[in-house]
């Protein structure tokens, strides 16, 4: 029977009976649970010295494949290449990327032993599916090893302009890896444009309106699939939440005000600094929200060994500080910034209870936060999206306020006027968006990729 093999960095937890975190490891664990099917990944664990073989967990219908990773390549693999080079170059921040050989040649290295490891027990019929940046060249060491199967691949970063990959050393490679799977999907059409324009500025191939691509003697399918939340389940569970106690406290800790709510890993993609000014924008030139509203950022630490993250944690802490400084009083706090994280349920209440969200990365292959804060609204009294037009959500989700992240001048007017926007539109703009999430949710989207994995 043809089965879907799943291949990604890490492996959401499959047996633990838990909630899975996030639009990937929904969409996924349902396609694999509703066909049978395999997953296979890093373990999360380092090791001394490369494992012989890889360790196959069954879970019902579903194979866990896990392998570990030397010290060596969690160093060059994933911390060097993955998050050093290509997360950097992909977020259009090449003055942050590095690059060097010994990480590149680790990152085809590990590629090379994740296709020998499936080479282990795929079968004629298998579908693979690739997720994301650590796996770009999955599918030449599969061709090497003769494997002739039907392999998708889906960036969940943005893909960025030619003349931004351009600063990526080896870049042709990268492209041409990309080039070899027989569907390339990507978040939106933007994304899909970039990809386009590099072949074409590069002159290596085209890629036609219906996404039908032709490049290094190979022909392709690359195309926009918008990755989405688990939309019905999610509105439950805020519903379920108001009552909770952890809604409760913080609902007293407001006493009667506004709360505007940011929830990010700390990257400095996601525009922090900036929004905290937009904040701050918004209490010097609307001083009528003084002591009316708070802003309450959750960011926990991501990726900390590398240097680029270091800096900006302190970096917010002190603008934070600052801005409470010049504006707290001795019962209201401006900003509150915390660092630690909380369970899926507990941010669908916090969403919930919140009367803006805000969502301004200065780049974003989608934004899942966006939509999961819309779909746990009140429908009755639902609070305002504030999102940056450099998320790949923006793209689709038209009932919200659109902003540059750039002009946090402009992000904190918004912000006034959305405090004070009448219920009428709020409720309007909730039902286009939430029209949209119910039509569009992560089930829609994964089935659409597989329709494109199967069309062979
Ligand atoms: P991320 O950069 O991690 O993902 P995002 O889409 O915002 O960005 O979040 C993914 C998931 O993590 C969401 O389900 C969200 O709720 C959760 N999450 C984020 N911050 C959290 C926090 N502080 N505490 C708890 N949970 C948190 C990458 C790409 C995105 C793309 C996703 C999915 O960078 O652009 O949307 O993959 O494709």
């Amino acid at each position: 029977m043809s089965r879907l093999v799943v291949v990604s960095n890490r492996i959401a937890p499959v047996g633990e009976g838990g909630p899975p975190q996030g639009g990937l490891a929904v969409g996924v664990l349902e396609a694999l649970r509703e066909q049978g099917g395999v997953w296979l990944g890093w373990s999360g664990k380092i090791v001394e010295t490369v494992p012989d073989k890889p360790r196959f967990r069954t879970f019902g219908k579903i194979t866990v494949v896990e392998l570990d990773l030397t010290q060596l390549e969690y160093d060059t693999y994933y911390l060097g290449y993955a998050n050093g080079t290509l997360w950097p170059a992909f977020h259009y921040r090449l003055d942050l990327m590095e690059f060097s050989r010994p990480n590149l040649e680790g990152y085809q290295a590990v590629n090379r032993r994740f296709a020998r490891a499936l080479d282990g027990f795929l079968q004629p019929g298998d579908r693979v599916w690739v997720h994301d940046y650590h796996l770009i060249p999955l599918a030449t060491e599969l061709r090497a090893l003769d494997i002739s199967l039907r392999l998708g691949f889906f960036l969940h970063t943005p893909f960025p302009a030619a003349q931004v990959l351009l600063g990526v050393p080896w870049h042709r490679d990268l492209v041409e890896h990309l080039a070899t799977y027989d569907v390339v999907g990507f978040q939106t059409e933007r994304d899909v444009a970039g990809f386009a324009d590099y072949l074409t500025v590069e002159k290596l191939g085209t890629i036609d309106e219906n996404g039908r691509g032709e490049a290094f003697g190979r022909t392709f399918l690359a195309s926009a699939f918008p990755i989405s939340i688990e939309t019905a389940g999610l509105v439950k569970q805020a519903s379920d939440m108001e009552g909770s106690p952890q809604v409760k406290r913080l609902k007293a800790s407001m006493r009667g005000r506004k709360l505007m709510i940011g929830v990010d890993r700390l990257d400095y993609s996601k525009g922090l600094v900036r929004r905290i000014k937009a904040v701050e924008r918004l209490f010097e030139a609307h001083p009528q929200f003084r002591g009316m509203v708070s802003f309450m950022q959750i960011a926990p630490p991501t990726r900390g060994e590398l240097h680029q993250y270091r800096d900006i944690r302190h970096e917010l802490e002190q603008h934070s500080g600052r801005i409470n400084g010049a504006y707290a009083d001795y019962d209201w706090m401006p900003i509150r910034y915390i660092s630690r994280s909380y369970s899926r349920r507990t941010l669908a209440g916090f969403y919930r209870a919140s009367a803006i969200g805000l969502v301004t990365p200065l780049i974003d292959g989608m934004n899942l936060v966006a939509k999961e804060y819309v779909a746990c609204q009140d429908p009755e009294d639902p609070g305002v999206l504030v999102l940056s037009c450099f998320a790949g959500a923006a793209q689709e989700l038209e009932g919200a306020l659109i902003v540059n992240p750039y002009d946090f001048e402009s992000v904190g007017d918004t912000l006034a006027g959305a405090l004070q926007m009448t219920l009428g539109e709020r409720r309007e703009r909730h039902k286009i968006l939430m029209d949209r999430l119910k039509r569009w949710d992560v089930t829609a989207w994964r089935r659409a990729f597989e329709a494109a994995l199967a069309d062979g």
